[in-house]
Protein backbone atom coordinates (compact mmCIF):
# COMPACT_ATOMS: atom_id res chain seq x y z
CA UNK A 1 0.00 0.00 0.00
CA UNK A 2 1.34 3.28 -0.91
CA UNK A 3 1.79 5.72 1.86
CA UNK A 4 2.06 9.33 1.21
CA UNK A 5 6.07 10.41 2.46
CA UNK A 6 5.43 13.16 5.33
CA UNK A 7 8.21 15.87 6.12
CA UNK A 8 7.55 17.58 9.37
CA UNK A 9 9.98 20.26 10.58
CA UNK A 10 9.86 20.48 14.89
CA UNK A 11 10.70 24.32 15.44
CA UNK A 12 11.16 23.02 19.19
CA UNK A 13 11.28 26.79 20.41
CA UNK A 14 12.53 28.85 17.97
CA UNK A 15 10.91 31.33 15.77
CA UNK A 16 8.70 34.04 17.46
CA UNK A 17 5.31 35.04 15.27
CA UNK A 18 6.95 37.62 13.36
CA UNK A 19 9.75 35.43 12.27
CA UNK A 20 7.66 32.54 11.90
CA UNK A 21 5.32 34.73 9.12
CA UNK A 22 8.75 35.70 7.17
CA UNK A 23 9.69 31.30 7.28
CA UNK A 24 7.02 30.06 6.08
CA UNK A 25 6.07 33.02 3.37
CA UNK A 26 9.71 31.53 2.17
CA UNK A 27 9.82 28.37 2.88
CA UNK A 28 6.04 28.07 0.62
CA UNK A 29 7.95 30.01 -2.39
CA UNK A 30 11.49 28.06 -2.09
CA UNK A 31 9.19 24.87 -2.32
CA UNK A 32 6.89 25.90 -5.39
CA UNK A 33 9.96 27.11 -7.03
CA UNK A 34 12.02 24.19 -6.72
CA UNK A 35 8.97 21.90 -7.92
CA UNK A 36 7.88 20.53 -4.89
CA UNK A 37 5.40 18.23 -5.90
CA UNK A 38 2.74 18.53 -3.18
CA UNK A 39 0.97 15.33 -4.41
CA UNK A 40 3.93 13.46 -3.56
CA UNK A 41 5.39 14.77 -0.16
CA UNK A 42 3.51 15.94 2.33
CA UNK A 43 5.38 18.82 4.10
CA UNK A 44 3.95 19.82 7.91
CA UNK A 45 5.29 22.47 10.36
CA UNK A 46 5.46 22.55 14.07
CA UNK A 47 5.73 26.16 15.30
CA UNK A 48 5.75 27.16 18.83
CA UNK A 49 1.97 27.60 20.36
CA UNK A 50 2.43 31.39 19.83
CA UNK A 51 3.30 31.66 16.65
CA UNK A 52 0.07 29.00 16.04
CA UNK A 53 -2.24 31.78 14.92
CA UNK A 54 -0.04 33.57 12.75
CA UNK A 55 0.95 30.91 10.51
CA UNK A 56 -2.87 29.29 10.42
CA UNK A 57 -3.66 33.24 9.10
CA UNK A 58 -0.78 32.83 6.22
CA UNK A 59 -1.38 29.37 5.02
CA UNK A 60 -5.20 29.88 4.82
CA UNK A 61 -4.92 33.64 3.03
CA UNK A 62 -2.62 32.46 0.79
CA UNK A 63 -3.75 28.93 0.56
CA UNK A 64 -0.22 27.74 0.82
CA UNK A 65 0.05 23.39 0.28
CA UNK A 66 1.67 23.42 4.06
CA UNK A 67 0.77 21.60 7.16
CA UNK A 68 1.11 22.44 10.76
CA UNK A 69 0.45 21.39 13.94
CA UNK A 70 1.37 22.05 17.61
CA UNK A 71 4.45 20.86 19.42
CA UNK A 72 2.12 19.31 22.71
CA UNK A 73 -1.36 18.84 23.87
CA UNK A 74 -2.92 18.63 27.01
CA UNK A 75 -4.57 15.85 27.96
CA UNK A 76 -7.55 17.76 29.46
CA UNK A 77 -10.16 19.97 27.34
CA UNK A 78 -10.59 22.65 29.62
CA UNK A 79 -10.02 23.70 33.43
CA UNK A 80 -7.28 24.88 36.11
CA UNK A 81 -4.31 23.21 34.18
CA UNK A 82 -2.28 26.47 34.25
CA UNK A 83 0.14 26.81 31.02
CA UNK A 84 -1.44 23.61 29.46
CA UNK A 85 -2.73 23.80 25.80
CA UNK A 86 -6.33 21.96 24.85
CA UNK A 87 -6.39 20.02 21.95
CA UNK A 88 -10.16 21.81 21.06
CA UNK A 89 -7.99 24.93 21.15
CA UNK A 90 -5.54 23.75 18.51
CA UNK A 91 -8.37 21.97 16.55
CA UNK A 92 -10.06 25.45 16.49
CA UNK A 93 -6.62 26.85 14.94
CA UNK A 94 -6.92 24.43 12.56
CA UNK A 95 -3.78 22.37 13.71
CA UNK A 96 -4.21 18.82 11.47
CA UNK A 97 -1.48 17.48 13.59
CA UNK A 98 0.27 17.10 17.09
CA UNK A 99 3.46 15.94 18.28
CA UNK A 100 3.32 13.57 21.21
CA UNK A 101 5.84 12.51 23.69
CA UNK A 102 8.91 14.24 22.01
CA UNK A 103 11.68 12.61 24.41
CA UNK A 104 12.33 16.26 25.33
CA UNK A 105 9.20 16.46 26.77
CA UNK A 106 9.75 12.47 28.18
CA UNK A 107 13.29 14.00 29.80
CA UNK A 108 12.87 17.39 30.60
CA UNK A 109 9.15 17.19 31.76
CA UNK A 110 9.35 13.70 32.99
CA UNK A 111 6.01 12.92 30.56
CA UNK A 112 5.40 9.48 31.38
CA UNK A 113 3.81 6.38 28.91
CA UNK A 114 0.38 6.96 30.84
CA UNK A 115 0.23 10.82 30.10
CA UNK A 116 1.61 10.18 26.40
CA UNK A 117 -1.48 8.13 26.09
CA UNK A 118 -3.59 10.58 28.25
CA UNK A 119 -2.53 13.08 25.49
CA UNK A 120 -2.63 11.35 22.47
CA UNK A 121 -6.60 10.23 23.62
CA UNK A 122 -7.36 13.51 24.20
CA UNK A 123 -5.85 14.57 20.57
CA UNK A 124 -8.29 12.04 18.50
CA UNK A 125 -10.71 13.63 20.41
CA UNK A 126 -10.41 16.83 18.94
CA UNK A 127 -9.93 15.15 15.18
CA UNK A 128 -5.87 15.82 15.38
CA UNK A 129 -3.38 13.44 14.03
CA UNK A 130 -1.27 12.65 16.89
CA UNK A 131 2.42 12.48 15.94
CA UNK A 132 3.37 9.56 18.54
CA UNK A 133 7.52 10.04 18.96
CA UNK A 134 9.38 7.11 20.70
CA UNK A 135 12.91 6.09 20.89
CA UNK A 136 15.36 4.75 22.81
CA UNK A 137 18.39 6.21 25.16
CA UNK A 138 21.98 4.95 24.41
CA UNK A 139 21.71 3.41 27.68
CA UNK A 140 18.64 1.61 26.87
CA UNK A 141 20.19 0.41 23.90
CA UNK A 142 23.19 -0.62 25.27
CA UNK A 143 21.10 -2.88 28.32
CA UNK A 144 17.80 -4.09 25.88
CA UNK A 145 18.76 -3.72 22.26
CA UNK A 146 17.59 -1.42 19.31
CA UNK A 147 13.89 -2.05 19.45
CA UNK A 148 12.32 -2.90 22.83
CA UNK A 149 12.14 0.45 24.69
CA UNK A 150 10.28 2.17 21.36
CA UNK A 151 7.91 -0.95 21.29
CA UNK A 152 7.16 -0.45 24.51
CA UNK A 153 6.72 3.21 24.49
CA UNK A 154 4.42 2.51 21.31
CA UNK A 155 2.34 -0.33 22.87
CA UNK A 156 1.65 2.12 25.85
CA UNK A 157 0.77 5.20 23.50
CA UNK A 158 -1.82 3.21 21.78
CA UNK A 159 -4.01 2.34 25.00
CA UNK A 160 -6.53 4.22 23.84
CA UNK A 161 -6.74 4.59 20.48
CA UNK A 162 -8.98 2.22 18.18
CA UNK A 163 -8.25 0.95 14.60
CA UNK A 164 -10.14 3.93 13.05
CA UNK A 165 -7.77 6.33 14.26
CA UNK A 166 -5.25 8.44 12.15
CA UNK A 167 -1.96 8.48 13.46
CA UNK A 168 1.56 9.00 12.48
CA UNK A 169 4.35 7.19 14.54
CA UNK A 170 8.14 8.85 14.77
CA UNK A 171 10.95 6.55 15.80
CA UNK A 172 13.55 9.19 17.19
CA UNK A 173 16.46 7.85 19.50
CA UNK A 174 17.46 9.49 22.04
CA UNK A 175 21.28 9.64 21.30
CA UNK A 176 20.80 11.04 17.54
CA UNK A 177 18.92 14.17 18.09
CA UNK A 178 20.36 16.89 17.81
CA UNK A 179 23.97 15.28 18.73
CA UNK A 180 24.42 15.72 14.45
CA UNK A 181 25.27 11.39 14.75
CA UNK A 182 21.88 10.09 13.12
CA UNK A 183 20.94 6.37 13.16
CA UNK A 184 21.89 4.60 10.13
CA UNK A 185 18.86 3.58 8.06
CA UNK A 186 19.25 -0.04 8.41
CA UNK A 187 18.75 0.91 12.08
CA UNK A 188 15.85 2.93 11.29
CA UNK A 189 14.37 0.41 9.35
CA UNK A 190 15.02 -2.12 11.62
CA UNK A 191 12.64 -0.15 14.37
CA UNK A 192 10.57 1.29 11.91
CA UNK A 193 9.35 -2.34 11.08
CA UNK A 194 9.23 -3.44 14.53
CA UNK A 195 6.78 -0.60 15.40
CA UNK A 196 4.72 -1.48 12.19
CA UNK A 197 4.60 -4.88 13.71
CA UNK A 198 2.92 -3.31 17.15
CA UNK A 199 0.52 -1.75 14.89
CA UNK A 200 -0.36 -4.61 13.04
CA UNK A 201 -0.86 -6.54 16.57
CA UNK A 202 -2.90 -3.82 18.16
CA UNK A 203 -4.83 -1.86 15.28
CA UNK A 204 -4.71 -4.33 12.53
CA UNK A 205 -2.78 -5.02 9.53
CA UNK A 206 -5.32 -2.40 7.86
CA UNK A 207 -4.18 0.43 10.33
CA UNK A 208 -0.56 -0.73 10.47
CA UNK A 209 -0.16 -0.93 5.99
CA UNK A 210 -1.49 2.71 6.04
CA UNK A 211 0.14 4.56 9.38
CA UNK A 212 3.38 6.67 8.16
CA UNK A 213 6.08 5.65 10.45
CA UNK A 214 9.05 8.68 10.31
CA UNK A 215 12.80 8.64 11.35
CA UNK A 216 14.05 11.67 13.38
CA UNK A 217 17.35 12.45 14.48
CA UNK A 218 19.87 14.54 12.70
CA UNK A 219 18.25 14.14 9.71
CA UNK A 220 19.76 16.41 6.90
CA UNK A 221 20.11 16.75 3.23
CA UNK A 222 22.47 14.52 2.87
CA UNK A 223 21.19 11.36 4.51
CA UNK A 224 17.65 11.94 4.06
CA UNK A 225 17.37 9.76 0.79
CA UNK A 226 19.34 6.86 2.37
CA UNK A 227 15.80 6.56 5.14
CA UNK A 228 13.45 7.32 2.48
CA UNK A 229 14.47 4.10 0.56
CA UNK A 230 13.80 2.13 3.63
CA UNK A 231 10.95 0.57 2.69
CA UNK A 232 9.15 1.24 6.52
CA UNK A 233 10.24 4.65 7.01
CA UNK A 234 7.63 6.90 5.44
CA UNK A 235 9.29 10.64 6.39
CA UNK A 236 11.15 12.38 8.47
CA UNK A 237 10.73 14.56 11.33
CA UNK A 238 13.72 16.60 11.08
CA UNK A 239 14.87 19.63 14.28
CA UNK A 240 17.59 21.37 13.37
CA UNK A 241 17.23 21.22 10.05
CA UNK A 242 13.57 22.24 9.54
CA UNK A 243 15.20 26.16 10.25
CA UNK A 244 17.09 26.56 7.50
CA UNK A 245 15.09 27.39 4.68
CA UNK A 246 17.43 25.77 1.82
CA UNK A 247 18.12 22.55 3.88
CA UNK A 248 14.60 21.87 4.66
CA UNK A 249 13.51 22.12 0.97
CA UNK A 250 16.25 19.99 -0.12
CA UNK A 251 15.45 17.24 2.83
CA UNK A 252 11.52 17.98 1.26
CA UNK A 253 12.84 16.96 -2.34
CA UNK A 254 14.96 13.69 -1.45
CA UNK A 255 14.10 12.27 -4.33
C1 LIG B 1 14.70 15.12 17.03
C2 LIG B 1 14.76 15.98 15.83
C3 LIG B 1 13.39 16.56 15.56
P1 LIG B 1 17.13 17.03 15.26
O1 LIG B 1 14.31 15.86 18.17
O2 LIG B 1 12.35 16.15 16.37
O3 LIG B 1 15.71 16.99 16.05
O4 LIG B 1 16.78 16.85 13.80
O5 LIG B 1 17.68 18.40 15.54
O6 LIG B 1 17.97 15.92 15.75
Amino acid sequence: PRRTPLIAGNWKMNLDHLQAIAFVQKLAWNLKDTGHDVAAVEVAVFPPFTDLRSVQTLISADKLSLAFGAQDVSAHDSGAYTGEISGAFLAQLECQYVIIGHSERRTLHNESDEQVASKVTAALKHNLVPLICVGESAEDLAVHGPSAVPVAQLRAALAGVTNAADIVVAYEPVWAIGSGQAATPEQAEQVAAALRGVLAETLGQDVADKTRILYGGSVKRSNIAAFMREPNVDGALVGGASLDITEFSSIVRYQ
